[in-house]
């Protein structure tokens, strides 16, 4: 049944071909809570050992050819860095994936950055976000992918019409800057840094923002970024149906913006979103959708957390693809609900653990990423190369 050459092979084929999933350059880095950080050996610190650990990651999976990047964090000296980005593209087979600019670390956004009461702030942060465009347009990167820790903590403090003003203003500057077939991608979150509002808070803002910006701007879903019990895969079904599913951002949560490796606590809300995907591609909708991950792991190894995330993402993808979509409309049309409901569960209870290691063999890939990584020693060897710059809590991190 799985084999090469029967139906089912070519159709988990078709799906995990074309499933790309970009990975971050800080997911591999040490980070931690406001509560401490506990610094694992194999962490990169330069730029060239997060590229060194995105193409370990590539090699073993063959599916994360792209890796993002956090301006402030990968090109701390803005243009004059894109060289040696250049350099690390050829010598690691990676390319750059999407630019994210940092509008949240410099003390002058203490209270904002693009909605800023003060016009200096809010110019100095369109000019960072127009230079990580140039910075992307340079990189040949598509994706701008912008997310803001603007709003406030307390009623009343700030002009929320005001700030919704001075927001498109700069959106607007930011989508003239786009070459053709560059995106401006909105992040959108309910709360954190800020806790009383956020300026970009939910997909509908994001949705009038893009729509304001201009017609190369797209939402971006962050799975963190919801408050508990929202319908995520609702949310998916509507920006498919406007045209304005940009990407996501794969992580994880049971409180807040977790950071958990996909799927860890939901793995059926995953298949839930993937299969809106999947009935929207079905339909030719098309949607041009970047999948990355957004994680930053502070207990688990963070190679293996991330290889674990693409495991998981390509097993829910796969589930998601063989649902027998004429059958479960015919349900649907004739209000059969049980008999919809178990085709649809019965994909996600379906094991395709043995179609996925059967696909990556016959594309040369280990069936077993992670056995592989594990096999590979690598974590260990590049522990012992850096772990003299970091104090190691575990030897398997
Ligand atoms: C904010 O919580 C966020 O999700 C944004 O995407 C940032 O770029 C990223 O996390 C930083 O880790
Ligand atoms: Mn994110």
């Amino acid at each position: 049944m799985t084999e090469p050459g029967s139906a089912l092979f070519d159709r988990a084929a078709q799906a995990l071909d074309a499933f790309r999933i970009e990975i971050p350059s800080w997911g591999f880095a040490n980070t931690g809570t406001r509560f401490g950080k506990f610094n694992q050996a194999a962490a990169a610190h330069s730029i060239e050992e997060k590229f060194a650990d995105a193409a370990e990651v590539n090699a073993l999976t063959g599916v994360t050819p792209t890796l993002a990047l956090h301006v402030l964090w990968d090109l701390p000296n803005g243009l004059d860095d894109i060289p040696e980005v250049k350099d690390l593209e050829r010598r690691f087979g990676i390319r750059s994936g999407s630019i994210n600019p940092n509008l949240f670390q410099d003390q002058e956004y203490k209270f904002g950055s693009l909605c800023n009461p003060s016009a200096e702030i809010r110019e100095r942060a369109v000019r960072h976000v127009l230079e990580s465009i140039e910075i992307a347009t340079q990189l040949e990167s598509r994706d701008l992918s912008l997310w803001l820790p603007d709003g406030s903590n307390y009623p009343g403090s700030q002009n929320i019409r005001k700030r919704i003003g001075w927001l498109e203003e700069a959106l607007r500057s930011a989508h003239d800057q786009l070459s053709p077939g560059q995106r401006l991608l909105i992040e959108y979150k309910p709360f954190e840094p800020a806790f009383y509002h956020t300026d970009i808070a939910d997909w509908g803002m994001s949705s009038q923002l893009a729509r304001a910006a201009g017609p190369q701007a797209r939402v971006l879903v962050d799975t963190g970024h919801h408050y508990s019990s929202q319908n995520i895969e609702q949310i998916v079904a509507w920006l498919l149906h406007s045209g304005l599913l940009g990407g996501f951002h794969f992580n994880d949560r049971r409180y807040a913006d977790d950071d958990l490796t996909l799927g860890s606590i939901d793995p059926y809300q995953i298949f839930r979103i993937f299969a809106e995907i999947h009935s929207g591609l079905a339909e030719g909708l098309g949607p041009d959708i970047a999948f990355m991950i957004d994680q930053s792991h502070n207990l688990k190894g963070k190679i293996e957390a991330t290889v674990q995330t693409v495991v998981t993402a390509q097993e829910l993808w796969l589930k998601s693809a063989l649902i027998d979509r004429d059958l479960l409309e015919a349900h649907r049309q004739s209000c059969d609900l049980v008999a919809a409901e178990e085709l649809y569960r019965g994909a996600f209870w379906t094991d395709v653990r043995p179609l996925a290691a059967a696909w990556r063999e016959a594309r040369g890939l280990p069936a077993n990423p992670l056995a592989a990584l594990r096999e590979s020693g690598y974590v260990e060897r590049i522990g012992q190369e850096r772990g003299s710059r970091n104090s190691s809590v575990s030897s398997y991190a």
